[in-house]
């Protein structure tokens, strides 16, 4: 068993560890909220996260991004007054200075500041809520458009190659490694009938018609930490994917997971929509800030990268299904399956309000 106040030591040698305990939704990371208690009796937290090691090949590389890119932004931050250790993440570093400890076993741990008096949705109660998270997203790629992406790894290769993914479930329904495509015939065929969307963004970026930019490329709601009191985004967190990529990647993440009516994993298909009323508000967040930056292409591509980006995730779930879990953490049985229909459920659902979505987006430029 994990012995967690042995790893906060190796980062926080001056304060006595009281517990941890598992903390958050993530689908990728363990991560433990760990409390300490310092000598005059002041109680405080941090949070502690093991590093997917399967999902993250390169630790050093990935923790001098997050270094690089937050450091970036508390220089930003504090120009535009704000707090640098509440508006984005803080490494703290081992006692011998490094950015991660390995364990004896290989395990590669992290610790972040914790930031305090905020919680993360995992679905949206109230729309005004979600247009913050809009302002939050359009900030984050604000505030990275001037960041040298030369010192920049990508942590994840082709992450957001829908085509590449593609072919990945291909392989995957060909190999059917744990003997699952009978079960999801109705999924393959959903997924195989729109191989025509796959190379929509790819190309744009590919031919140089949209540009690269710095983007987060994981922005789903929980990704961000609200204020308790002021319900405004505070701080952009899981930086692990902080790499060149296109501007509706984050816009079509954050609706995807965002503007659903429902959970990722609900079983219920009849409560899961895409709600345009949390797409307009979102969008009209978002456009308020990225509206000065982006490129006519690239606010075109912002209805239809909903739709891709939801469709790539439904399509990586299937293929996490089909290879047997490996990937993102299951909680049950069929877990991915039933993200993988959520997902499904979106993309037709956006399908039929694509129109209607493209004339909002278009309302707010
Ligand atoms: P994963 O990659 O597994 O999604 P995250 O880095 O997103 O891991 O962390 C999981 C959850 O932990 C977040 O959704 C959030 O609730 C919480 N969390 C992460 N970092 C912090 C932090 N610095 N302060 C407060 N809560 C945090
Ligand atoms: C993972 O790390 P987390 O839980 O925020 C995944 C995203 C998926 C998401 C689906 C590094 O995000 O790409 O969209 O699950 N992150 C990685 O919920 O693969
Ligand atoms: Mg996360």
């Amino acid at each position: 068993m994990t012995n967690l106040g042995f790893i906060t030591s190796q980062f926080i040698a001056d304060k006595t560890y009281l517990h941890g305990l598992p903390y958050g939704e993530g689908h990728i990371n363990d991560t433990y909220s760990v409390c300490l208690q310092d000598s005059d009796g002041v109680i405080s937290r941090v949070i502690l996260q093991r590093i997917n090691s399967y999902v993250f090949k390169d630790v050093d590389g990935l923790m001098n991004n997050i270094v690089g890119v937050t450091n970036f932004l508390k220089k930003k931050i504090i120009a535009e007054g704000g707090d640098p250790q509440r508006e984005t993440l803080t490494v703290i570093p081992t006692v011998s200075g490094d950015n991660y400890y390995r364990d004896n076993e290989g395990d590669c741990w992290r610790m972040y500041l914790f930031v305090e008096n905020t919680e993360t949705y995992q679905t949206i109660r109230n729309a005004e809520d979600f247009y913050n998270c809009g302002v939050s997203f359009g900030n984050f790629q604000r505030m990275l458009a001037d960041y040298d992406t030369s010192g920049l790894i990508e942590t994840i290769k082709d992450f957001h190659n829908t085509v590449k993914r593609f072919e990945a479930l291909k392989q995957a329904i060909k190999k059917d490694k744990a003997g699952r495509a009978g079960k999801v015939r109705d999924e393959i065929k959903f997924a195989l009938d729109r191989e025509k969307d796959v190379g929509v963004l790819v190309e744009l970026l590919e031919s140089g018609k949209m540009p690269y930019r710095v983007t987060h490329n994981d922005t789903k709601l929980n990704n961000i930490l609200i204020d308790k009191k002021t319900k405004k985004g505070v701080c952009v967190i899981d930086l692990d994917t902080v790499m060149p990529g296109a501007a509706c990647y984050d816009f079509g993440d954050s609706i995807r997971f965002g503007a659903s009516t429902a959970a990722e994993d609900e079983t219920d298909l009849s409560k899961v929509s895409m709600s345009i009323e949390l797409f307009e508000v979102f969008t009209k967040g978002y456009m308020s800030v990225a509206g000065e930056f982006l490129t006519p292409i690239e606010i075109d591509s912002l209805a239809i990268g909903a739709k891709i980006m939801t469709f790539e995730c439904g399509i990586r779930f299937l293929t996490d299904y089909l290879n047997g879990d490996v990937y993102f953490k299951i909680h049950r049985e069929d877990h991915n399956l039933d993200r993988c229909r959520t997902q499904f459920k979106l993309v037709q659902d956006m399908e039929e309000k694509m129109d209607l979505m493209k004339e909002i987006v278009n309302k707010y430029k």
